[in-house]
């Protein structure tokens, strides 16, 4: 790669790039063992691994790598590559090498217990599941690894707001440092939970662990953790999709509140995924049930203001009626390849926002708690616009960053498609059988699936089999994107220019006064994160539940060999 004089020089380039490349590398193992997962729940292999990992092994690789590893990885290149861009401040290389390398490491140090069978906790690995010291000490590095770029963009804006006192931050800014807020609150309890309660645990320096304690400080940042990914595809709807559609932004003024508004909802939440446990009383659960309901609010402006932005574009090129209009947008143009990332995501967002509102309602979620439904729900929003999101601007940094030309282009735009049908089928299959009542995270073919066992449930079989077939279509889409993304890596470079990023324009900019800072959204969300959060830790901390002992899953021989 030439040195040039460019916004994103030549080590942020090589920063991102090295994320994007090791992540992509890494979703080999994720994808691959998702598919195990789906084939073996359905009864289609005996075994739930080739590569020799028990069941809950393989379902910890998938879920780490897909969900923290890979979404982190990206989302921080993305981040470099959007402050660089639109902000133009110099950030210390150093910093940034010594972030990546910690991110490096962590990964490492937490993948080799994983791989060894020494944490087979689940991506959210809460006791009384109990991981190898190094599991815990490498995601750690990750995370903390993570923190350093968003201190350095920190510095990077300030410095520009000083230079630029009377302009709007640009959107895409905004929209990563909303990201990145939402992170670094998210992390400070998990960060506790990690320090304080798992890794002197692990050590043997405690005997025991306060399970509801750290499940609730898991899910005081596992909930945000859903914002943080998805806030980048948000960057990508609202600054790169209009210009490809040929049109502008409808409102610039509700995209920066949608953004803003996420960091003040998305914390005081976390109960919701803990209605049905014990040690916390009801009334905090409602109160969290009330901020769940909050958080949809930005993601319902972002569908009427993307799809209005989708309408002005297509009308543009002359699309006319109520709905003659659909037809002007670029499904399958293979220079625009990256409206055909967003679209089917955008369209499976509809069913994982329903969804979403399902599992906040706290009588509804009694229903489909812990069943094969909330799979369903996550694979219609981070499997649906967050992850295809993600696929397509792993490309796109690829192209721009490393000057390679796309390669496989017409594949390319079937990608996102055969992904989204594969996805439908997966959660129709899953949902329907999560409502018949069939769990989650259970080794089925020992118990449900297995029509040796006293255990099987043969209404939930035709659904598990479809969610099968849904999984081959999802893993095909990524055997495509594979091609793609390495054949696109290993081709010749050309001479590397100044990024092309699609900005859109505002249709009309009306400057909103309370979004040029970001001060006063934070004092609001750290004051309802303390209504939310301090009276049920005050309550769990009473130690109204008993600590537990480690527990191990069992092993998994399929029942009847
Ligand atoms: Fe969720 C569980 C509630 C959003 C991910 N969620 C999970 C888990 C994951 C996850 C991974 O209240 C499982 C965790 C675990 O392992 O246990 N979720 C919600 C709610 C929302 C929501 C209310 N979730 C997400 C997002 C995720 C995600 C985003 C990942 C990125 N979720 C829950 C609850 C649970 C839960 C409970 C716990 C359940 C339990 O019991 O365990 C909301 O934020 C959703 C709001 C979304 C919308 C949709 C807006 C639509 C848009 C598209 C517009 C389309 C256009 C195209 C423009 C309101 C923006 C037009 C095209 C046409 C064809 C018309």
């Amino acid at each position: 790669m030439q040195q040039g004089s460019f916004a994103v020089d030549r080590t942020h380039r090589w920063a991102a790039l090295a994320l994007v490349i090791v992540a992509t590398t890494l979703l080999v193992l994720g994808i691959y063992h998702g598919l195990l997962q789906v084939l073996y729940r359905a009864g289609w292999i005996r075994a739930a691994s080739f590569l020799g990992l028990e069941y809950y092994q393989g379902l910890t690789l998938h879920g780490v790598v897909n969900a923290i590893v890979y979404t982190t990885f990206f989302e921080v290149a993305f981040g470099y590559v959007v402050v660089k861009h639109f902000l133009r401040i110099p950030l210390d290389s150093r910093i940034t090498v010594l972030a990546v390398a910690m991110m490096l490491v962590g990964t490492v140090m937490a993948a080799v217990p994983i791989l060894a069978g020494k944490a087979s906790v689940l991506y959210t690995f809460y006791p009384p599941l109990k991981a190898s010291p190094w599991f815990y000490v490498g995601a750690s590095l990750l995370v903390v690894g993570s923190w350093i770029p968003f201190f350095q963009w920190i510095a990077a804006y300030l410095q520009w707001r000083r230079l630029h006192p009377d302009q709007d931050t640009p959107l895409a800014v905004v929209g990563i440092l909303s990201t990145f807020t939402v992170w670094l609150i998210a992390t400070i309890p998990l960060a506790v939970e990690v320090l304080v309660l798992l890794l002197p645990w692990s050590l043997g320096w405690t005997a025991s662990v306060d399970v509801v304690l750290a499940r609730t400080l898991f899910w005081f940042f596992g909930h945000p953790l859903v914002y943080f990914w998805l806030l980048p595809a948000y960057v990508m709807y609202y600054v790169m999709v209009p210009p490809l559609v040929g049109g502008k932004l409808f409102s610039d003024k509700a995209a920066r509140l949608a953004f803003l508004l996420f960091i003040v909802f998305s914390a005081p939440v976390g109960l919701h995924h803990q209605y049905a446990d014990p040690g916390v009383s009801s009334s905090y659960k409602w109160l969290h049930g009330f901020f769940t309901f909050c958080v949809a609010i930005p993601s319902f402006i972002t569908a009427f203001t993307v799809a209005a932005s989708l309408e002005h574009g297509a009308r543009q090129n002359g699309g006319r009626g109520l709905f003659g209009w659909w037809a002007k947008l670029p499904y399958f143009d293979e220079q625009r390849y990256l409206f055909a990332y967003a679209f089917p995501g955008l369209v499976l967002f509809l069913f994982g926002g329903i969804t979403g509102i399902v599992n906040a309602s706290v009588t509804m979620n009694n229903v489909v708690h812990n069943t094969a439904w909330i799979p369903g729900h996550f694979h219609t929003t981070l499997g649906g616009p967050v992850f295809l999101a993600f696929l397509g601007l792993s490309l796109w940094m690829l192209t721009e960053l490393g000057g390679k030309p796309l390669r496989l282009t017409r594949w390319n735009v079937a990608v996102p498609y055969v992904w989204a049908i594969g996805v439908v089928l997966f959660s129709i299959g899953l949902s329907v059988a999560g409502i018949l009542g069939e769990p989650r995270r259970t080794n089925m073919a020992l118990s449900y699936s297995n029509p040796d066992s006293p255990l099987f449930q043969p209404q939930w079989e035709i659904w598990t089999k479809l969610g099968a077939v849904g999984g081959i279509l999802m893993a095909a889409a990524m055997v495509i994107y594979f091609a793609v993304f390495f054949a696109t890596l290993f081709a010749p470079a050309q001479p590397v220019r100044e990024i092309r990023f699609p900005t859109a324009e505002a249709l009309r900019y009306e400057s909103l006064g309370v979004a040029r800072n970001f001060t006063p959204w934070v004092v609001v969300a750290v004051i309802f994160l303390v209504i939310a959060y301090v009276p049920p830790l005050i309550e769990v901390l009473g130690g109204s539940t008993v600590p537990s002992p480690p527990y191990q899953p069992f092993s998994p021989v399929p029942v009847g060999q």
